[in-house]
């Protein structure tokens, strides 16, 4: 079963890596010599693995392939999830981590373990922004941001000890692209680690690793569990890449995901494919109302033919997300006054939840990072974004529209 082809992404999300590693009897008779094996992965909650003499003990540290030995450095129920994110992602392997953050920060320390210099999108999520800006600096590790919308400008910046190409695409909350094969073609020219954020497109939205990105990274917190109720992480690379951030940085570090909200991120992904295209179809029709409402001074969406890189979407993305954000005629007022006013949208952080969430991020998301850059990367205050869930169509338009009706226009 182990990373066998499947012809779509539904068949994948449900049965790849989905092979159970079946674990040795204690020797005693018991449950482990009944037959039939659990349709469900389980939960391996445990922390530690037995062994019956000390050489098999001895051979599992050496060689980690023949035994598990203690979850901080492998798990059965994370080792079917991480199976299950590289078939997805086309990897030749992942690793499964405790948050988007862990994953971030575990792979940008596997490609810069030596040091070097970073090249990045000026548009991040906030707090890898920060590690970027403000961690790293303190450790040598130096970032140049640029708007790299424009691959030229990532060419540009590129300095002999650079080691990583680090983006996002779409990007969070400004939902601006990056032409990703052009960029990856750019890292490769140059011998530099390509990484990429893929949260806010998922693996059904789009595959930078077929498009010539070396190491995909998610927020599984977000659309792959899709349930609202786990924080965690994904890395997705060649093996060697993964190997060294599995021995190294995740060990290390420490930011290993628990068995239990694997399991939990296991649960979601089956569903992703059909959640994403209705993420997808609800988010056209939404962002569409809400470009035509007088209360809107403008509306960011992949999808919408006045989004500056429209082209670009339709040629990359498989689908256009389910993100928007926009920009209220009243300015701050006007957002507060939106989002206390929804009824079935709901005000929270976060994203990818089968609900509609509504968050302003200047106040939020982007309140760490300062007022001087956020207004240097248009994060305005009168900005309002959300992640559009599966409710129906009518009920979230119509509670937009009941919201917005009171707005200046
Ligand atoms: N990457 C992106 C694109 C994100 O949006 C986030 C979190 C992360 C990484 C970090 O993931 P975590 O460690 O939280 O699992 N984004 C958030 C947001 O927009 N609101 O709250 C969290």
């Amino acid at each position: 079963m182990k990373n066998k082809k499947y012809k779509g992404k539904s068949t994948e999300a449900i049965h790849a890596g989905e092979s159970l590693p079946i674990l040795p009897s204690d020797g005693e008779e018991g449950l482990s010599e009944k037959t039939g094996i659990p349709l469900l992965t389980p939960i391996y909650q445990n922390s530690t693995f037995q062994f019956q003499t000390a050489a098999e003990c001895e051979l599992a540290c050496i060689d980690e392939e023949s035994g598990y030995i203690y979850t901080r450095w492998g798990n059965p129920t994370q080792q079917v999830l991480e199976q299950k994110l590289a078939v997805l992602e086309t990897g030749e392997a992942a690793l499964a981590t405790a948050s988007g953050m862990g994953a971030i920060s575990t792979a940008l320390l596997t490609a810069l373990l030596d040091g070097g210099h970073v090249v990045a999108m000026e548009t991040l999520y906030s707090a890898a922004y920060n590690l970027l800006n403000e961690d790293f600096p303190r450790m040598g590790i130096e970032t140049t941001f640029v708007d790299a919308t424009d691959p030229n400008k990532i060419e540009s910046a590129i300095r002999p000890d650079t080691k990583v190409i680090y983006l996002e695409s779409p990007t969070n909350p400004l939902l601006k692209l990056v032409d990703i094969a052009a960029c990856a073609e750019i890292a490769k020219t140059h011998n530099i680690t390509s990484i990429i954020d893929n949260t806010f497109a998922t693996a059904c939205g789009q595959q930078p690793i077929t498009l010539g990105i070396d190491v995909v990274l998610h927020s599984m917190t977000k659309y792959l569990s899709g349930n609202g109720a786990v924080i965690a992480g994904a890395i997705i690379g060649e093996n060697e890449f993964i190997m060294r951030a599995k021995k190294g940085a995740l060990r290390n570090f420490g930011a290993v995901i628990s068995p239990f909200n694997a399991w939990l991120t296991l649960l979601g992904i089956p569903t992703l494919p059909l959640r994403w295209t209705k993420h997808c179809e609800n988010a056209v029709s939404i962002a569409t109302f809400l470009e035509q409402h007088p209360a809107v001074a403008w509306v960011r969406y992949p999808g919408l033919v006045s989004h500056p890189q429209y082209e670009l979407a339709k040629r990359q993305m498989n689908g256009f997300g389910g993100m928007i954000t926009m920009e209220l005629k009243g300015g701050r007022d006007a957002g507060e006054a939106l989002v206390n006013r929804l009824q079935i949208c709901s005000l929270a952080v976060s994203l990818g939840d089968v609900r509609t969430l509504v968050c302003h991020p200047a106040s939020t998301t982007h309140s760490l990072v300062s007022a001087e850059v956020r207004q240097q990367t248009g994060i305005t205050d009168g900005m309002v974004r959300f992640s559009i869930g599966l409710e129906d169509t009518e009920d979230i338009i119509a509670d937009l529209d009941q919201a917005l009706d009171v707005l200046p226009s």
